[in-house]
Formats: C-alpha cells, structure tokens, sequence
C-alpha cells in the first residue's frame, strides 16, 4: 500500500493495521479515485485534480452545502433513506480535505454499496432518468446564487466556441490541417451556441442547481433491484440550467455507442433510451419546468453534444492537456463521434419534441 494514501488516511483517524485493501476505481476523465476497504467500512478517497479544479475548498463547500441539504429533506419525508445519500467525511481536524505535502488535495466519502453502469435497457435509463429528475427536485428550493461558480463558463456553449477558434488559430501541435471536415461542421453551428447562455443572462431561463456532469454512470444503482440510489460525482454542482442536465445525460445515455466509437456508422441517437430517460426524468420535474425549458429540451441535448465535441476538438488541438486519454488520437475519436450523434439528434429533434409532450401532459 502506498505510503502517501496511508499518511492520508490517518488524518480521518484510519490506521494502516485497519485497512484490507486500496484500489484504484471508477473511470473518470478529471480525478483520481480509489476504493478503500477497512475491516468495518468502504471508502472512497479522491485526489481532486487541481488543475481543472481551481479552488478545491470552495468545490467542498459546494458539495457539502448540497449534500447536507438533501440528507436534511431525506431525514423529515424519506426516514432510512439519509444513509443512501452522498456524504463527505470531515477529517479529525474538522476539514473537507487533506492538502499534502506535494501540494495535492483529497478527499474521502463513504462509499455506498452500490453500482454503475456505462450503458442500459429501458427499466435502467428510466430509473437513471428518476434519479436525476429527483436530484434536481431535491434542490429546486437551494438557493442556486449562493453555489460558488466552480468552473466558470463550464457549460457557455458560445464561449466554449471561442475557446475552439483561439486554438484553431495557435494551432501548438499542428493538427488543425488534420480536422477540415471538423472545424467546418464547429462552425456552421456557431449561431446556435449561444441560445441557453443569452437566456440565462435576459432571465427568460431559470437559474437553477445544476450537476453539470450527468452522465448515466454518476449515477449508484440498487445492485439487486437496479432502482437509483443517488447522483454522485458532484465537483461541478453550480449555478446553471436544467437544460444542461438533462441535453448532457442524453448525449451520453441515449448514445448507441462508445463516446470514442471509431466506425461512426454505429453511431446513432436511440430514441427509445431517449424517451425512457425523458419518461423518468419528466416524472420528477414536471412541475418545476418552466415553458422556457421545456420549449429547449429537445434542442439541448444536441446543444450538449456539440459542446462535448468542441471541447474534445479543442483538447485535441491543444494536444491534449485536459482530458484523459488512453491512445494517442482519443480527442480526435471523442470529438467525430459526438459530432456524428449531433447531427443525427439535430434529424431527430421533431420526434423528440413530442415524446417530451406526451409525458408532460401525462405524468
Ligand atoms: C469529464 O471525468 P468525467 O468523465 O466525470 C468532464 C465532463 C465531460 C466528460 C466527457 C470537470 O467528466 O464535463 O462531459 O468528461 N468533466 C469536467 O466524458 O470537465
Ligand atoms: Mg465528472
């Protein structure tokens, strides 16, 4: 076991004798997280990356302030169901984080006995759909303005725009000839990219708690009955819109393929995840959507998926500084497969609307 993870642990008063194993887990593009299992409990530890995360301590007040106030609803309506929720462990000292002596920031959760999933059937993107749907009810009364804005512009389509013209134009790795076909298709939507944000700033659009990274696997499942558990991974929790959540859980969940499927003939938007995500998702929320949203629905998730290839093209371009990668063209394979599945959702957006109809008028 690593000596720096040990000398961590110790700071939440767990001592190396107590400790079965360490493991690494999850896959995540940012942090680093591993499993830790004492003789008595299961923990999850994560090193924050600080790099993309600028201000880990105010990312925990964040999350702490969220998570206190969903385990305090779930304490007076939901009696059994705190335990179920995210909790962060404060370290003997009282603090949200340990600072090492190398300058890197962790963290250490409880870990709940659950699992997650990369893809699923119908009953699975329904619950996921749920899940989220209720996270966000959970929060509708959280004053959104007092969350610290933890990445700045993070989901500012147009100025994620921006950021994929300037490295465009520094070109550091010269691969800008390599993607034509790329630039040309960023840019024809270029008009579009600013629908949400300049809704948000007129106030036509709602600001609401957002999760800002709701991808199906940030969601724990009951590993028997598959039923949602809670929503985890909550370093982005910020101000934002709902249509950020809801366009970017279908990007990723009602994908017929791999975020980096290299044969794009396999790439397709699958309307029957689409409406079991939207069918769950609508269940929870419906009361809470404003005409504004709703009327954006739809166009969000094509919105979202733009915006993950632009940020996947920007990182390809920059020569890959900010996303994982596990071979060296990964940001190029991301960015051609979300684009593949924009266009496809852009085809789709009629029927989308009115499945989206049918289960606001139902539910
Ligand atoms: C990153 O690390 P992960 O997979 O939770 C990214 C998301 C992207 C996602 C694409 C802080 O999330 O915004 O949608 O990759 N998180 C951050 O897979 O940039
Ligand atoms: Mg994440």
């Amino acid at each position: 076991m690593e000596k720096y993870l040990l000398d961590i642990l110790s700071e939440y008063g767990i001592n190396s004798e107590e400790i079965k194993y360490i493991k690494p887990f999850g896959n995540g593009h940012i942090n680093s997280t591993y499993k830790i299992r004492t003789f008595s409990d299961v923990f999850i530890l994560q090193k924050i990356n600080h790099n993309v995360f600028k201000n880990p301590y105010k990312l925990m007040e964040n999350i702490v302030a969220v998570t206190s106030f969903i385990k305090e609803k779930e304490t007076k309506f939901n009696p059994g169901k705190e335990n179920q929720t995210f909790t962060v462990i404060k370290t003997l000292s009282g603090d949200n984080l340990v600072y090492t002596e190398s300058g890197e920031y962790y963290r250490l959760q409880r870990c709940i006995d659950a699992i997650t999933v990369e893809s699923g059937n119908f009953d699975i993107l329904l619950t996921v759909g749920e899940t989220f749907g209720r996270f966000q009810n959970q929060l509708a009364e959280f004053p959104a303005n007092t969350l610290y804005e933890v990445i700045p512009n993070f989901h500012n389509t147009a100025k994620r725009y921006l950021d994929l013209e300037e490295a465009i134009k520094n070109n550091f790795k010269g691969r800008a000839a390599l993607v034509e076909n790329e630039i040309k298709y960023a840019r024809s939507f270029k008009d579009q990219t600013s629908i949400i944000v300049d809704g948000l700033d007129s106030g036509k659009i709602p600001l609401r708690v957002t999760h800002n990274d709701t991808k199906l696997n940030n969601v724990l499942l009951d590993k028997n009955t598959f039923k949602g558990i809670c929503v985890i991974d909550l370093d982005t929790i910020m101000p934002g819109s709902y249509l950020y959540d809801y366009g970017d859980a279908l990007r990723f969940a009602a994908s017929s393929a791999d975020e980096d499927e290299h044969d794009l003939s396999k790439v397709f938007f699958d309307m029957d995840k689409f409406e079991a995500f939207t069918k769950g998702y609508v269940s929870q929320l419906k009361n809470k959507l404003t005409e504004s949203e709703i009327e954006l629905m739809a166009f969000s998730v094509e919105l979202m998926t733009y915006e993950c290839g632009i940020r996947f093209l920007t990182d390809y371009l920059n020569g890959d500084t900010y996303f994982k990668i596990h071979y060296p063209k990964q940001n190029l394979m991301r960015t051609k497969a979300q684009f593949a599945l924009a266009q496809d959702i852009h085809n789709k957006i009629p029927q989308m609307e009115k499945i989206i109809n049918k289960y606001l008028k139902k539910c």
